[in-house]
């Protein structure tokens, strides 16, 4: 891992913004944190802005309670023009919602670190490795390189962003090496059952109502290979869930062995429709949200719909009946 541009970053700039994409998972905010930690032991000034707010059952994670949603300019640093900006876990500028509006044409430099599928060249500095677990994957290896020290409040940024990252260590990204910082992480202090519960069983009741509802729009296609769920602004309002609450519903249809691809369309409050993918096996869905203006991994990707969901719905089926012949 080619780790001098993202040192030199960090050691010739003192103020920093952080942020990561939109609807943050807990790869996004574990890694915002534990960056954000290591920068304030360096001496730097950070503040970390996103474009939506941190979901709940990553508020433990965010130990020094930075990690803001960005609304209005007024929430930002009057000398913004000497801040650096660094975007975690997405490699796409378009996909860090009001962030790209309001702070990256003023800072003064980017850098993008990601493990997201890429196929175009960044023209920032940037540090994407494909193969990572997580972002917070990449991060170990930088805070190794600057020799700083990752305390106990790090260690559970890192350890939970891995977790989340990796299916608790399963998805196909896992390695050794992903265990070898796991391991490093727990000697630290982190409880390995205390994140779990934290992240898999605080879930609000609504979110578990949330959760039947879109369940019930389950549709199984071309011989059960290929599962649809819709979740609609009404379904999130009628469960007194949250839009960000829906985030593991797409892997319920997996658990069948039939089951291949799960497909997800969920619209948020504001009215804007997502389609989310995954897969197991051979099935690469980043080259399908690729070809919709989205990206992902091979076995989980994404897009915004740009069109009316019947008529992607039927564009995303074409697609990936391709890869059943
Ligand atoms: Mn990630």
């Amino acid at each position: 891992m080619v780790l001098q541009p993202i040192v030199e970053f960090i050691r010739s700039h003192d103020k920093f913004i952080l942020t990561a994409h939109e609807t943050p998972d807990g790869d996004a905010i574990g890694s915002e944190c534990a960056m954000g930690r290591i920068l304030a032991q360096l001496g730097k000034t950070v503040h970390i802005f996103n474009s939506d707010p941190i979901p709940r059952k990553f508020m433990f994670v965010d130990a020094d309670r930075k990690v803001t949603t960005l609304r209005s300019k007024s929430q930002l640093p009057k000398d913004l023009n000497e801040y650096a900006l660094i975007i975690l876990d997405t490699n796409d500028t378009n996909n860090i919602g009001k962030v790209a509006e309001l702070v990256l044409p003023e800072v003064s430099e980017y850098f993008i670190i990601d493990h997201h599928d890429i196929e175009i060249d960044i023209q920032s500095g940037n540090l994407v490795q494909k193969n990572a677990s997580s972002t917070a994957e990449i991060l170990y290896h930088i805070f190794r390189e600057m020799a700083v020290s990752i305390d106990y409040e790090t260690a559970i940024a890192l350890f939970t962003a891995i977790v989340y990252d990796t299916g608790s260590f399963v998805y196909p990204k896992t390695s050794a090496f992903t265990f070898q910082i796991a391991t490093e992480m727990v000697q630290i202090g982190v409880n390995p059952n205390l994140v779990y519960s934290k992240v898999y069983e605080c879930n609000s009741i609504s979110s578990v109502i949330l959760e039947s509802k879109v369940l019930s729009t389950l549709e199984l296609l071309h011989n059960n290979s290929i599962a649809i769920q819709i979740m609609t602004k009404e379904t999130i309002l009628n469960s007194g869930g949250k839009y960000e609450e829906a985030d593991q519903i797409i892997n319920i249809p997996l658990k069948a062995e039939a089951v291949r691809v799960s497909i997800f369309f969920k619209e948020d409050l504001e009215g804007l429709m997502r389609c989310s993918l995954r897969s197991k096996g051979d099935i690469d869905v980043a080259e399908i949200a690729r070809s919709f203006s989205g990206g992902g991994h091979k076995n989980a990707a994404g897009f915004k719909c740009r069109e009316p969901i019947a008529a992607v719905r039927q564009k995303v089926l074409d697609k990936v009946k391709e890869y059943f012949h």
